[in-house]
């Protein structure tokens, strides 16, 4: 009784398809998924609702079908209209939700924005197996006395759903974050690349598990990994292209100076994540979304290719 039938297709009876991934499904079309924290916390209006419709577009013109998550109303969502994009980018108090945060918006019909973690859960409820996105969340700089560690490490670990990023940003602590991700059993997979981009910039000092050159050879892995019945997902890391690429010591300047800021504030938790992104932003004086938006459009055309292959 927690299945209803949409279709051929029994899904959970708190999750919702919309019309076009409905479609996808019968007709066993690649999807890739999509967050919604990155619209309502990731980004300013109105560039965030732009680029969520603009990376729908990408999938769609790369022979996938885009399914943007959320939650609405208490309702667990598997591909946003245009609509319910513009409210999660346009709305002020929608709630960043992670894995532990689900139950309770749900039962209170809430609205929420999912991270990395919770897109991977509804994702592989729905049936979905690949997910592009920006950044993902990691172990935070200073963690050995905090233990602010990113729920979506553990979602990778246990939840089949392959996510397309362009590294992780240095508000992290990168050797550690690595070091979690092998623990859990995680690869990370360079994409034509032997070391792992930091966001911004295509180089981090870290290097990859392996080296990935085609979408095909990524989609092999997977199906590989799956079929053995190994839980959990992967990490694909997709360097920003050459073009956006930022300057390696501004970058680290500007992130120490927000990460020392945070500190001296007191900010702490789930809102860590959203002030070193914000603060980022206005330091660099907008110029690092241009960055952030490409990059993702990068991480959904490859996201697209790999999905196809699959
Ligand atoms: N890193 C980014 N941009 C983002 C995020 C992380 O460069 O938008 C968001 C993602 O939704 C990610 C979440 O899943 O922050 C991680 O938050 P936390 O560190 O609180 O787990
Ligand atoms: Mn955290």
């Amino acid at each position: 009784h927690n299945f209803k039938k949409i279709g051929g297709n029994k899904v959970n009876r708190y999750l919702d398809l919309s019309e076009e991934v409905r479609k996808a499904i019968e007709d066993q079309r690649p999807i890739v998924a999509l967050e919604s924290t990155i619209i309502s916390h990731g980004m300013p209006y109105p560039q965030n609702v732009e680029t969520a419709l603009k990376v729908e577009e990408i999938i769609r013109e790369h022979g996938a079908v885009p399914a943007t998550i959320g939650i609405i109303g208490g309702r667990l969502k598997a591909g946003l209209t245009s609509e319910e994009i513009d409210y999660m980018g346009r709305a002020k108090n929608i709630a960043k939700v992670s894995r532990r945060d689900i139950p309770y918006l749900i039962a209170h019909k809430r609205d929420g924005a999912t991270t990395v973690a919770s897109t991977m859960i509804i994702a592989s409820m729905a049936g979905i197996r690949v997910f592009a996105t920006g950044g993902v969340g990691g172990v935070h700089r200073g963690a050995e006395k905090t233990m602010d560690i990113s729920a979506d490490l553990e979602e990778l670990a246990m939840t089949e759903v392959a996510v397309v990023c362009a590294g992780a940003k240095s508000i992290l602590d990168l050797g550690l974050t690595l070091e979690y991700l092998e623990t859990k059993g995680v690869p990370v997979l360079g994409y034509q690349t032997e070391e792992l981009p930091a966001f911004y910039t295509r180089k981090s000092g870290f290097g990859v598990d392996y080296k990935v050159d085609t979408p095909k050879e990524i989609a092999d892995i997977l199906r590989t990994k799956w079929d053995l019945g190994l839980k959990g997902g992967a990490l694909i890391a997709n360097p920003i292209p050459e073009e956006y690429s930022k300057d390696a010591d501004l970058i680290t300047r500007v992130i120490e100076d927000a990460v020392k800021e945070a500190e001296v504030l007191g900010i702490k938790g789930k809102d860590t994540t959203p002030f070193l992104l914000a603060k980022i932003k206005e330091i660099t004086g907008g110029e690092s979304l241009e960055s952030n938006i490409q990059l993702v459009y990068n991480n959904a055309r490859l996201a697209a290719e790999i999905a196809v292959s699959l």
